[in-house]
């Protein structure tokens, strides 16, 4: 069963593991305004370093400055059709569609360029046919998913391939049995997922194997407790979480774990103010965004994934993101797709 395990945003305080915070001190410490400047500005200045290292993933970028842009409410302010046309131009004659203008498809960029869409309310510019049938080409015998024609495996392309074809309403197209199946076998002695069978535990790929299994309607392939465990591990004593032991605090974290603890239903298994205070710290206050902790330089990625944190934190103000598809829940509704997970 899904619990957000939010904070009461109707109470003026919110409670949490016996520490409040005020609803008001929230507001004033979150740069809410300058993080939409900040998004608004990432594509005016065309000549920085960042803008020509990232023109590889553009389309990821744009879903992420998108997505921060839903999350506080201001969709509005970004150039749709601009944008619309921009996705379209990315696609291949594959239906496959690439990170950006004249590059290669992936299925990474092909789950961004229909999550845009989709955000956008352009679902009916996309060819559905096509694009299921790239995406069904790349599922392998053994039911993984090849990130594109050069044959790479890895437990995210499973997600795309499921979280796209289940918003573009074409399941059909592929076996999602044996792609759960697959997913299953990337299963740890820790509970968490790997990349491929065998590969360490991490939490971006447990988002991946997790939101792929709920997808798929296969949440018997989690040992809920065992895996609640092992995630809420991952907070350290800054506040913020890592990604597997041994390693340094992240923002982005924030998203990957705790989404997979909100499908879980066990968000309140962390402690929410602590990271919510570890993610407010790594705000830039003069020109806006997140970086990946504090004092580092803000990019959009942090800023997503910040941002969506508070979101499931239950913080005030937001949008409410499903956990499972990285979309407004509202969305996730129309498309009737909403579903509650049951874990052993
Ligand atoms: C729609 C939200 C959404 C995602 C699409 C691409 C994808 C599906 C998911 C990526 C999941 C993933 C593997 C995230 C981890 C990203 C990350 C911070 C990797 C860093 O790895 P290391 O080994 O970092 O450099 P650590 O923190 O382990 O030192």
């Amino acid at each position: 069963m899904s619990d957000k395990g939010s904070i009461d945003s109707k109470d003026s305080s919110l409670e949490v593991k016996g520490s409040t915070e005020n609803k008001d001190d929230f507001e004033k410490r979150f740069l809410r305004d300058l993080h939409k400047k900040f998004v608004l500005n990432l594509d005016k200045d065309k000549s920085t370093f960042e803008y020509h290292a990232s023109e590889h993933l553009r389309m990821s970028g744009v879903y992420w400055g998108l997505m921060c842009m839903a999350l506080l409410d201001s969709l509005d302010h970004m150039p749709r059709d601009e944008i619309v046309a921009w996705v379209l131009s990315c696609q291949h004659s594959n239906g496959g569609f690439g990170g950006n203008k004249q590059h290669d498809p992936h299925l990474l960029y092909t789950l961004s360029a229909v999550q845009v869409l989709v955000l956008l309310n352009a679902e009916d510019r996309i060819d559905k046919e096509r694009v299921s049938t790239y995406v069904a080409s790349l599922q392998q015998e053994d039911g993984s998913f090849a990130g594109d024609v050069w044959g790479e495996i890895d437990t995210r392309f499973s997600y795309c391939a499921l979280n796209c074809l289940a918003l573009l309403g074409k399941m059909d197209a592929v076996d999602v049995k044996k792609a759960a199946e697959f997913v299953g076998k990337c299963r740890n002695f820790d509970g968490g997922f790997g990349a491929v069978p065998g590969a360490e535990s991490h939490a971006g790929q447990i988002f991946c194997c997790v939101g792929a299994l709920a997808i798929a309607n296969a949440m018997e392939y989690v040992d809920s407790d065992v895996l609640g465990w092992w995630l809420c591990e991952r907070q350290l004593p800054c506040g913020g979480l890592n990604g597997r032991p041994e390693k340094k605090e992240d923002v982005c974290y924030s998203w990957w774990v705790l989404s997979a603890l909100s499908i879980m239903g066990k968000v309140s298994w962390i402690d929410r103010l602590k990271l919510g205070d570890f993610i407010l710290q790594a705000q830039d206050d003069k020109s806006g965004g997140i970086s990946d902790r504090p004092g580092n330089i803000a990019d959009v990625f942090h800023t997503y994934f910040g941002l969506a944190g508070l979101s499931l934190l239950g913080y005030p103000g937001f949008t409410e993101i499903d956990p499972v598809y990285a979309m407004p829940t509202s969305i996730i509704k129309k498309l009737g797709l909403e579903v509650r997970y049951s874990t052993k």
